[in-house]
């Protein structure tokens, strides 16, 4: 066996190989970064807003109605929408995966199943560019990052849809639950719902996003304990700018009263926006890679070898092409056509 010595050495003069992070630096921004964020739960609970909320910009169509004879619109179809976000210099590609609202359907019963079908697709396409002989020299991504899964704000222990659908897409996904439209309950109730979900996700054991990991650094495990204790995080959007105190705020207005969504003693807004833009983009977007697309990749690539060392089985290992909702070229063209380059400050 080879023993490699390693030797620490300053070289005399500067080489100038340090420039190798700004180097990396320089081909990110040129390139750009891709976010995918999947909305999922019952129609109305404010699933559209909060998107275009967290990003200040209008990615999704949400249905506040202007008028009372505006029909509501429902989501009835998975829907990517594409949009370029900039902000100092750095591209942020979105895609935003709308999903029809869980439990309007007669039959509710295995309503999960096309986001799971869309998540292992979209796996699946990659697997597929990552396989071919003359592979593209980056494989444009469309592997979800992050699912948003909406609760009601009822107060109550989780529905078995609710359980089943958590259960689902924590296997596959990075799972981040959040309590809708929680204007509508007393800080008390909240705390006592935030807690009872907490018990609720020990007790089926469910895989929620952020996992806990060897590689971490002491403050990053800190920071996800604290976070983990935050969630489900209780939020609400709004769309619209309201005057508190003489000062426009993000926030929404009724007859009783006001709520500034930015404020983090009435909301925790805030505390989501954080977490997913300012400390973990990049690790939501590492974990698919390299926890959940792994976790398919292997299986799929077992699979493929086991077929060839016996040629009688007859399974096919890769799940046949996607035929819908498949965010092509020509779809994420026509979704963001008119031109959503926004610049965010
Ligand atoms: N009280 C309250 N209403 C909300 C909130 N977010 C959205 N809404 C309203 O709920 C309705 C449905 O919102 P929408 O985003 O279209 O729901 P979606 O069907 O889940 O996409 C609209 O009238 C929104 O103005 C919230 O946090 N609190
Ligand atoms: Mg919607």
């Amino acid at each position: 066996m080879s023993v490699v010595e390693e030797q620490f050495t300053q070289p005399q003069k500067y080489v100038g190989f340090d420039t190798i992070t700004t180097q990396i630096e320089n081909r990110l921004l040129k390139r750009g970064f891709q976010f995918n964020v999947m909305v999922v739960g019952r129609s109305g609970l404010g699933k559209s807003t909060l998107v275009n909320t967290l990003f200040s910009s209008k990615l999704a169509t949400s249905n506040g109605r202007r008028s009372v004879s505006e029909p509501i619109e429902k989501t009835t179809e998975i829907k990517v929408t594409s949009h370029t976000l900039i902000e100092n210099n750095v591209r942020l590609n979105i895609n935003v995966i709308d999903t029809p609202g869980f439990g309007d359907q007669i039959n509710n019963e295995k309503c999960w199943e096309p986001l799971v079908k869309y998540i292992k697709e979209q796996h699946s396409q990659y697997l597929r560019k990552e396989l071919t002989a003359q592979r593209e020299r980056f494989i444009p991504d469309t592997r979800v990052h992050a699912i948003l899964y909406f609760i009601p704000p009822n107060g109550t222990k989780l529905k078995q849809l609710d359980v089943l659908a958590l259960k689902k897409l924590s296997e596959i996904a990075n799972v981040i639950p959040i309590i809708a439209k929680s204007d509508s309950l007393t800080l008390e109730e909240r705390s006592n719902f935030k807690k009872l979900l907490q018990n609720e996700f020990v007790k089926y054991n469910f895989n929620i996003y952020p996992y806990d990991s060897d590689d971490l650094y002491p403050e990053e495990r800190q920071l996800n304990e604290d976070i983990k204790s935050l969630i489900p995080f209780a939020i609400a959007g709004s769309e619209n700018d309201i005057q508190i105190n003489g000062e426009l705020v993000k926030g929404r207005k009724t007859k009783w009263g006001a709520i500034n969504i930015e404020d983090v003693s009435q909301c925790e807004f805030v505390f989501l926006r954080d977490f997913l833009t300012r400390t973990h983009l990049h690790d939501l977007i590492d974990t698919t890679s390299v926890v959940h697309y792994e976790g398919f990749r292997s299986k799929q690539l077992i699979a493929l070898k086991e077929n060839a060392s016996n040629p009688n089985r007859q399974s096919a290992p890769l799940p046949p092409q996607p035929p819908t909702a498949q965010p092509s070229q020509q779809d994420l063209k026509s979704t963001a056509s008119n031109g959503n380059i926004y610049q965010s400050r």
